[in-house]
């Protein structure tokens, strides 16, 4: 008997997706450089289903059958080149490699590049939903031709996450598509993971409350329209009272954000596309700021504000700023996923994307419906922000938004995350931006150019001349 799929890279994430594919009824061959992991697997989890333990790459490729679908999981990076020099030599034509690790989607569209000359498929996929969500259903984003997405497409949607009996997973686009979706979608999860953590700040320095009662507001924000995976945990986390010591948990963790790298190339890849993603890029300097000790031990000693005290509604406020900053958040991200499908013609159905983020992965969250509804009433929106019911709910924020990042000023509390969020949506809507002034500072120093409100054409001013005359560029 041949597997219908293959599984690379034993370690957490490989070992539980392969689990999930013979839990539902796939024969898995399962392989892994040092193969302690495949046998651990096999001895531990073989009950489940039908795996095909391999100890070499021949004997895996072996057995699987044709056209050979091969998922590879090890670490990204030259991990993952070393494991596509080792394998590609044994493939045919129309055999699909599907990368399920977190690669940079340039590398993907190398890897797709290259393996396409030779014939294989070269899928970059995104997997959204840690160790938990691989085993259980994760969210899941393909990249790659469309032709392999015919040939994966059904086994990837059987042990992907469902919501409403939807599976979440479609095809996302060509090449490197998926795995640019997933780098989005991380960078999105940096920003809400620092809204909540602005918000958590504010209830707990601004009015005072401690952690047990907190985590009941958090409790009854998931209750309302912030319903999501991540206010759910943000509660139980601050529920939890650390045993050793009987102090709230979170007190005894170090106060320093690391990261993996995702949040950070977001930010490097919209720069490169001129996308301004605002609140993905403060969550990532303020992990980095969290993340100097130094700096933070020197800076210590400056003086803050005399304290003031506060109504309890403040935490009503702060529910608003939430809500407003994530909408922000959120649209900035799917503009830059618009951005990226522009650039490089992927087509990325921006609703879609809302759709298959519904389950499995850490972001998601009942707002996700709302991006559909929005995506489906307007596919080419400029902003989730004019959406009719985005639109509504800023406008109701707005006062509630203004008061708390006022207040967090003056209380001393840094928000930088509801801070960019509001200017973003003050700048979106000015009448007139202050860029005219940078635009003619530029022209000064350097006759960059500039164009008028009045005239078609650009124009340059002899600013070194006396009487300044302008002339037509
Ligand atoms: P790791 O990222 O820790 O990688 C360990 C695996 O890579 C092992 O199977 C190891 O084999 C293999 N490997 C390495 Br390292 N170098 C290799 C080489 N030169 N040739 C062949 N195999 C090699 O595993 P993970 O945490 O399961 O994550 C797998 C992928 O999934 C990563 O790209 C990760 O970014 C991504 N991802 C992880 C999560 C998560 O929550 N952990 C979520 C979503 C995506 P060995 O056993 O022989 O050392």
């Amino acid at each position: 008997k041949k597997a219908v799929i293959g599984v690379t890279g034993l370690a957490t994430m490989g070992r539980n997706l392969a689990r999930n594919l013979a839990r539902h009824g796939h024969a898995v061959a399962v392989h892994n450089r040092t193969p302690a992991r495949t046998k651990a697997l096999v001895t531990e989890y073989g009950h489940e289903g039908v795996f095909l333990p391999a100890e070499t790459p021949e004997e895996f490729v072996r057995s699987l059958e044709r056209p050979r679908r091969i998922v590879i999981m090890v670490k990204a990076g030259a991990a993952t080149d070393a494991v596509i020099q080792e394998f590609a030599p044994l493939l045919e034509p129309g055999d699909m490699i599907v990368d399920g690790g977190n690669a940079h989607f340039e590398d993907t569209r190398r890897r797709e590049r290259e393996l396409r000359e030779r014939g294989i498929h070269f899928v970059g996929t995104g997997i959204s939903g840690g160790e938990e969500g691989a085993l259980n259903g994760p969210s899941i984003m393909p990249g790659g031709s469309p032709e392999s997405y015919e040939a994966l497409g059904p086994l990837l949607e059987s042990i992907a996450a469902k919501v409403e009996g939807v599976p979440c997973c479609t095809h996302v686009g060509p090449d490197g598509a998926g795995h640019f979706v997933k780098m989005v979608h991380n960078g999105i999860e940096y920003a809400d993971m620092q809204l909540i953590a602005e918000a958590y700040d504010l209830l707990r320095h601004g009015l005072g409350m401690p952690p047990a009662e907190i985590a009941e507001v958090f409790r009854s924000w998931n209750n309302g329209r912030l319903e999501s995976y991540l206010i759910e945990i943000t509660a139980e986390v601050l529920a939890h009272t650390d045993p050793a010591t009987g102090r709230p948990f979170v007190d005894v963790v170090v106060d320093q954000a690391e990261q993996k790298g995702t949040g950070r190339w977001t930010v490097q890849t919209a720069l490169d596309l001129g996308v301004p993603v605002s609140g993905i890029a403060e969550a990532v300097f303020a992990r980095s700021l969290s993340g100097s000790p130094r700096l933070r031990e020197a800076a210590r000693r400056l003086p803050g504000p005399s304290r003031f005290k506060l109504e309890q509604r403040f935490a009503d406020d702060v529910e608003q700023a939430l809500y407003a900053s994530k909408i922000v958040a959120y649209a900035q991200g799917f503009n830059q996923i618009q951005a990226a499908s522009d650039e490089y013609g992927w087509g990325i159905d921006l609703g879609a994307m809302a759709t298959i983020w519904r389950g499995g992965c850490i972001i998601r969250a009942r707002f996700l419906d709302r991006i559909r509804a929005a995506y489906a009433a307007d596919p080419r929106t400029p902003t989730l922000l004019t959406d009719d019911h985005f639109a509504g709910a800023l406008g109701d924020a707005q006062d509630s938004w203004r008061t708390v990042v006022s207040i967090s000023a003056q209380l001393g509390i840094p928000t930088p995350g509801f801070a960019t969020a509001l200017a973003y949506y003050d700048a979106l809507r000015a009448e007139r931006l202050p860029a005219a002034l940078t635009q003619a500072q530029r022209d000064f120093f350097g006759a960059h150019t500039y164009r008028r409100v009045d005239r078609e054409g650009s124009f340059h001013t002899r600013w070194e001349l006396p009487d300044r005359p302008e002339v037509g560029a």
